[in-house]
């Protein structure tokens, strides 16, 4: 691997990018301080607690996404899982913010997990959860999952399907990662077609079995969804059902709730307040959507709902130091250049962090205590409305990013250095 003659985007050029807008920022991150300050914010500990904020990158993320339709691949994409670490590298040099990648098998299955833990580790990158694929059939594969998967009525299925579930796991293991997302596609296109209870039982009793599989230190997320593939009847469509399977799987199982996965109009920040309550909030897939599974940039449509459920976070982090839930990117880029794409994400979800950093709780409880409905939402709002990009471009510059990823990204030549790289 020839890593040192692969272009990429160093400190020196992310500091002279920082250095043509540090005076702008510098006015801007002052005066909203100051602003800040006479609200009675203690902005040095906000910005703490937003540089300790962190999201993974999915290695999937790196590639064009795309609908049913099929992909639109741009030139300079990541052939190989090796050049997928390099672009989610360049993520975290530009944010600061992504020491992480989450992979997905077998799509970036190695048969050196050794040397791509030693390429990660040299780009400054370790691995965040493991992601299994059940929802697909493999070339090769001896069993079909047609009929389902860990919920199959067959056990041929079922078993194959558990003993990947135990591959991926060992996959993760000698990379260093510390957690398996499960996400299954088991369902029914037709009334009658499937048992709606047995079908729930033989999943349940299937993630038991992988969960009496993890290492002593890892955890398990599982990801419910409302329909798609199965447009009838999902096995895990929602957070109820999560919820019974993860007690039923064991201790160690999470809800993991991605933002595309809901229907319209649901109140994704009540479902999270529910799951924290019962102890079983693994962690976030981040995207948004406007109509289903769109996999739409995070907060590109509903800022205010990311907002909503980041204070609920927010709450639960002040109630709990323990309180560390998984954030995850997982989202599809169609007409973006991917790594766009996912810095735009990154900046947004930090400045999103920062207005759910600034709701006054103090203020908020009195007014919820005294019904005051008006007040206590524009407590909410107060903060909503704060344009705290000024915050989490200093944030990113301190953790020796790029005030501004995507501009820095587009001045560099990247992708057309890539294409030519790349072939
Ligand atoms: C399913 O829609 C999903 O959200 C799961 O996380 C998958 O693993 C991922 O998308 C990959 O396409
Ligand atoms: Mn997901």
């Amino acid at each position: 691997m020839m890593a040192d003659r692969k272009f990429r985007i160093g400190s020196d050029r992310i500091a002279a990018h920082n250095r043509a807008g540090a005076k702008a920022l510098d006015e801007d991150f002052r005066a909203l301080a100051r602003a800040l300050k006479r609200r009675g914010v203690d902005v040095e500990a906000v910005m703490r607690r937003l540089a300790a904020f962190q999201v993974a990158v999915p290695s999937w993320g790196t590639r064009s996404g795309g609908t049913r339709f099929g992909t639109f691949d741009i030139p300079g994409l990541p052939r190989d899982i090796f050049e997928k670490l390099d672009d989610a590298a360049t993520v975290h040099a530009l944010t600061g913010a992504t020491p992480k990648v989450s992979l997905h098998l077998p799509w970036d299955h190695t048969d050196d997990p050794a040397t791509l833990k030693r390429y990660a580790r040299k780009l400054g990158l370790g691995f965040d959860a493991m992601n299994s694929n059940t929802f697909q059939d493999q070339p090769g594969q001896v069993v079909s999952f047609r009929h389902g998967s860990l919920a199959a009525a067959g056990r041929d299925a079922r078993e194959q399907a558990i003993a990947h579930n135990l591959a991926v796991i060992e996959a993760g293991r000698a990379l260093g990662s510390k957690a398996i997302t499960v996400w299954i596609g088991d369902g029914a296109n037709a009334p009658g077609q499937m048992d709606l209870t047995a079908s729930f039982e033989r999943y349940a009793a299937s993630l038991k079995k992988v969960h009496a599989a993890l290492p002593p230190d890892w955890t398990m997320f599982i990801e419910y969804k409302p329909f798609e593939p199965a447009f009838y009847y999902t096995v895990l469509a929602d957070w109820g059902s999560a919820l019974m399977a993860s007690q039923e799987a064991g201790p160690r199982c999470r809800v993991l709730v991605d933002l595309g996965h809901h229907l319209p109009g649901t109140n994704i920040e009540a479902i999270v307040a529910r799951l924290i309550r019962a102890g079983r909030l693994g962690g976030f897939h981040l995207n948004d959507n406007a109509y289903a599974d769109d996999d739409l940039t995070a907060a590109s449509i509903a800022p205010y709902r990311l907002f909503r459920i980041f204070h609920e976070l927010v709450l639960a982090g002040g109630r709990e130091k323990r309180f560390k839930p998984a954030y995850m990117i997982d989202q599809s880029h169609n007409f973006q250049d991917p790594l766009e794409g996912l810095l735009q994400t990154v900046m947004e979800m930090q400045a999103i962090w920062a207005k759910a950093l600034l709701v006054d709780h103090a203020r908020l409880a009195e007014y919820q205590d005294a019904d005051d409905a008006v007040a206590a939402e524009m407590t909410l709002k107060d903060a909503f409305h704060t344009d705290t990009r000024p915050l989490a471009a200093m944030a990113r510059v301190v953790a020796g990013g790029a005030a501004d990823p995507v501009a820095a990204y587009r001045a560099s030549g990247y992708r057309v250095a890539k294409a030519r790289e790349r072939g």
